[in-house]
């Protein structure tokens, strides 16, 4: 689509649908998965359009539940997609589990997920975290989104309160999302949500540059060129495993990623 045109779309979309995203939030969880297996359209995508990717580095406490979910959830039909740079036996439980396995140096999260993000071919790829904070039975409500036209699907971990969230996370995921709704003019609620669906080619047609502030990146982008970006509740669990982001080096990391990618786009 012509960017113009997306640009006039855009901002009475996000809106309302951030609104309806919080509003709908009930309605849609539950049935959406039914939607997405049986009543979806001939030219809908299916999980077999589906690929879901992640970054993993020393995740052999989580990775084996998230593939299972993953599997279970999608019946089996969703590519998966591991980039890995870990020293423990997670790329070993990722090919046990039938995912692709690209090996890579540990450079941080962003270049294993932009790595992740650009492998497969498949139509919509979804990313998550592999230490199972977030929701794959939500896979569905993702893809049925997607189906419903929305270039990129948004998991949003603090419209039910993330109690699971290390108090001083949550303090600074919401103050990004301050920060990042006054600089771009439209009103987001989580910036630094591992969990999105995108249509590939939203990834494909920007260039992506952060690495700590990727996830902020992937969301601030589509949206200030036009493109059709829904935010949509998810929960969030208790993390297995050890974080791989400290807290204070990282929050600066996408603070200022936040910043840079906002005046970029916004004098772009
Ligand atoms: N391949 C690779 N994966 C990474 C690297 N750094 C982080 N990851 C993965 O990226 C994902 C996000 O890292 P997390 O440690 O969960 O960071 P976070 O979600 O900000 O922090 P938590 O609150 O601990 O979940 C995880 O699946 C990590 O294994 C890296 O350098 N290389
Ligand atoms: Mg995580």
């Amino acid at each position: 689509m012509n960017e113009t045109a997306r640009d006039a779309d855009v901002t009475a979309d996000l809106d309302a649908d951030a609104n309806g995203a919080a509003a709908g939030s009930d309605a849609a969880s539950g049935t959406a998965g039914a939607e997405a297996s049986t009543d979806a359209d001939a030219d809908d995508y299916g999980f077999e359009d589906l690929s879901v990717v992640m970054g993993t580095y020393n995740e052999e406490a989580a990775i084996g539940t998230v593939l299972t979910d993953i599997d279970r959830v999608t019946d089996g039909r969703a590519e998966v997609v591991c980039v890995d740079g870990s020293s423990d036996r997670t790329p070993e439980i990722a090919r046990e589990h039938g995912a692709r396995v690209i090996e890579q140096e540990p450079q941080g999260y962003g270049v294993a997920v932009r790595e992740a993000l650009l492998a497969p071919d498949r139509p919509v790829v979804v990313t998550t975290d592999c230490d199972d904070t977030y929701p794959m039975e939500q896979l569905p409500e993702f893809l049925s989104l997607i189906n419903e036209g929305h270039d990129v699907v948004s998991g949003d971990r603090l419209y039910h309160g993330a109690e699971t969230m290390p108090a001083f996370n949550r303090f600074g995921n919401r103050a990004f999302a301050l920060v990042a709704s006054v600089l771009m003019g439209r009103r987001v609620h989580d910036t630094t949500t591992g969990m999105r669906a995108y249509r590939r080619e939203v990834v494909e047609s920007i260039r992506w540059r952060e690495n700590t502030g990727l996830s902020a990146e992937l969301l601030i982008r589509p949206l200030m060129r036009g493109y059709d970006v829904r935010e949509h509740p998810i929960e969030y669990a208790e993390r297995l495993g050890e974080t791989k982001l400290d807290p204070i080096e990282g929050g600066l990391a996408i603070g200022k990623s936040i910043v840079s990618v906002c005046l970029e786009e916004r004098f772009r």
